[in-house]
């Protein structure tokens, strides 16, 4: 049977972090698939079809990728796709209390499905979207942190 894995996240934009993430899983999964969000406590700055076809563009080489999008719980979408794993990265230990927060509640939520973390490229070990955001709003180069495409949408918002 194909195992299937689910990436989860906000992914307002997705970085360069993000893509590690998911190209690393993507080497040990039959398929990823990548899926937006909603985080309650974030107010994105990109719609939900905006971020979908930036992944869409920054992953069109891995074909073992696929992208989507879900209202509600991630376990539920997980359990409706067949997935039998979801995968998150971890940056640094300041990740680590809240991963351990929603694996845990997944995990009451449904224990068939196992949570996997990888490591980030210590590269990225500083990046989040949030900062890739702040950088952006004041002009600052962001062509390392993010991938071509990403940096030019974030260009097309906050340069009017
Ligand atoms: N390097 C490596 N990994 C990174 C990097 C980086 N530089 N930046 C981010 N990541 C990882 C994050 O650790 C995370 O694993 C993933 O990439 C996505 O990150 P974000 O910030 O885009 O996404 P989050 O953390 O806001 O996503 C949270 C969810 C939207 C998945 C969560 O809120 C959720 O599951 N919501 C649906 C409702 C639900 O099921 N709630 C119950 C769970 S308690």
């Amino acid at each position: 049977m194909a195992s299937i894995a689910v990436c989860p996240g906000s992914f307002d934009p997705i970085t360069n972090g993000h893509l590690d993430i998911i190209t690393r899983g993507a080497k040990v999964f039959d398929e990823v698939k990548v899926v937006v969000l909603n985080n309650s406590s974030k107010q994105p700055l990109f719609t939900v079809e905006e971020r979908i076809n930036l992944i869409k563009e920054v992953t069109k080489n891995i074909p073992n990728v696929k992208v989507d999008s879900f209202q509600g719980l991630l376990i539920d979408y997980a359990k409706n796709v067949g997935a039998s794993a979801i995968i998150r990265g971890l940056r640094a230990v300041s990740d680590f209390e809240y991963e351990m927060q929603i694996t845990s509640m997944n995990r009451v939520l449904n224990d068939e499905i196992e949570t996997f973390f990888i490591m980030t490229n210590n590269q990225y070990s500083f990046l989040s979207s949030s900062i890739v955001k702040e950088v952006a709003k004041y002009n600052g180069k962001i062509t390392e942190l993010v991938p071509p495409p990403v940096e030019k949408a974030l260009k097309a918002k906050f340069i009017k």
